[in-house]
């Protein structure tokens, strides 16, 4: 047994004479409660009117552009018998009431900025106004055109409507729309290049220092500035992990002060991290994963890009903060010609004449605190490069060899890398063989 009823307009805050934007449904549709049933606009928000009986629509008594307020009547329903209509229908004017108050999902469910439990949430109709005036989002969310089924499949997936355009008549969104959307949105996700982390964190903690003790206010030198924004954005971007090794060089440290005070009219000292990046270039041929960058060109996909060039960037320290000098062709030079290089253009870094050209094309940085001090670091990637090089003090160790301890001049490495595509054993393996080429660098010959 079926019942007419008439729909009326539930309470909706303190908005009277709102324009009804959108019949969602037509004379015959059998709607299910809480299916959507007309699109209303208010100044601040879109808000869509959800059918309080599961039945079939009889009649519509409103148009777009017709405008409503709290208890106007926009439709009749034949209410299938269910043990909600039974309760309304013994009282006809507490089934009145009860249209009025019917709970309504939130509509922008929609939106993947809400918390699942607010997902799940109903919420009285005043409520829902206040919630869809307190968030952009959300506001923005409602007005998407789309019909029930697809706004349920766009809530099942998490999928916001309001940043679809749909390709039905009137740009209406239809369920592909949205299968496209997820498959895009996907893709965007593994795009290195995606500007927006969305990380959704609390504001940052204003104190007043003053009130605990004397303070001075100092601005951040330029540079810092710069370094900073690019570092923040390194670090939140790229998952990090960093592995630690040691590799033993204590030949090398004789082979290099020999050359140092045999050729003291040489006016080029050997410095350790000219052998160093020297000492790089085989691991990073022998795994090329590291000397490349994420590719995002091909559109769906991320792919990567190895450089066949091995251009070292290093660290500098300088009275006005960070910058990384590039060292071009490590590969194709002589430990003597890229001592020279480095130690022009740290003290080009530090007098602050680096031309842009001098900092850039990096496939691979290394950052030496090694002449300052500490047992280990984690650097941050230089993106878009996928792994970093830190190297600490060397410091005598005893190495157990040969069933003894012997002294041992050991260097501390800290290669951070980019775990989407580094993974933690070729970075072992990686560390690995550079301890063994700084080991012996006859290794870096071959
Ligand atoms: N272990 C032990 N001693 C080391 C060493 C190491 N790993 N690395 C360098 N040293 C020694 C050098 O041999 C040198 O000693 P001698 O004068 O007796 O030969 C002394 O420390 C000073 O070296 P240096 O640091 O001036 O020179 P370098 O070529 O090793 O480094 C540069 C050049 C530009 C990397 C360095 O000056 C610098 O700026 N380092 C800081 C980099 C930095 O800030 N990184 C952090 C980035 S993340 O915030």
């Amino acid at each position: 047994m079926a019942e007419l009823k008439k729909i009326l307009i539930p309470d909706i805050g303190d908005f009277k004479d709102v324009p009804v934007i959108e019949v969602l449904v037509q004379v015959g549709d059998t709607v299910n409660v809480e299916d959507s049933l007309v699109t209303l606009e208010s100044e601040k928000a879109t808000i869509e009117i959800p059918s309080p009986h599961a039945g079939v629509i009889k009649e519509i008594l409103i148009k777009a552009g017709d405008k409503v307020s709290e208890g106007s009547a926009i439709m009749a329903i034949e209410a299938a018998m269910d043990a909600a209509n039974k309760d309304s229908r013994a009282d006809a004017n507490t089934a009145q009431e009860k249209s009025t108050n019917q709970p309504i999902k939130i509509a922008a469910s929609d939106n993947n900025q809400l918390s699942s439990a607010q997902l799940e949430q109903s919420v009285k109709p005043t409520e829902f106004i206040q919630k869809a005036e307190s968030s952009s989002e959300f506001k923005s969310t409602l007005k998407a055109h789309a019909s029930p089924s697809v706004r349920r499949f766009a809530r099942e997936l998490g999928v916001n409507l309001e940043l679809i355009t749909g390709s039905g008549p009137k740009q209406r969104i239809v369920k592909e729309d949205v299968q496209a959307f997820v498959k895009a949105a996907l893709a965007k996700s593994q795009n290195p290049n995606n500007s927006g982390a969305g990380l959704n964190l609390l504001p940052w903690p204003q104190v007043d220092f003053a009130k605990f003790g004397p303070v001075e206010p100092q601005p951040l030198s330029r540079i810092k500035q710069i370094a900073g924004a690019n570092l923040h954005r390194n670090w939140v971007m790229i998952p990090h992990v960093t592995q630690f090794d040691e590799a033993d060089i204590t030949d090398l440290e004789e082979m290099r002060k020999e050359f140092n005070e045999s050729d003291k009219k040489n006016k080029v000292k050997l410095t350790f991290l000219a052998f160093l990046m020297k000492a790089l270039i085989a691991p990073l041929k022998k795994f090329p994963h590291f000397n490349a960058s994420l590719d995002n060109s091909v559109e769906g996909n991320v792919g990567l890009i190895i450089k066949h060039y091995y251009h070292i960037g290093f660290a500098v320290d300088t009275p006005n903060g960070l910058v990384v000098p590039v060292i071009k062709q490590v590969d194709q030079k002589g430990i003597i010609a890229i001592a020279d290089e480095l130690s022009q253009l740290a003290t080009l870094a530090r007098e602050g004449k680096l031309k842009p050209t001098d900092m850039q094309g990096a496939s691979f940085t290394i950052s030496s605190l090694g002449g300052i001090g500490g047992t280990a670091f984690t650097p941050i990637i230089n993106a878009p490069e996928v792994a970093i090089l830190g190297v600490s003090k060397a410091r005598i160790q005893p190495v157990y060899r040969d069933q003894q301890f012997v002294p041992r001049l050991m260097l501390p490495l800290s290669l951070s890398y980019d775990h989407r595509v580094i993974d933690g054993a070729a970075a072992a393996r990686f560390t690995t063989h550079l301890a063994e080429v700084l080991t012996d660098m006859r290794l870096a010959l071959l």
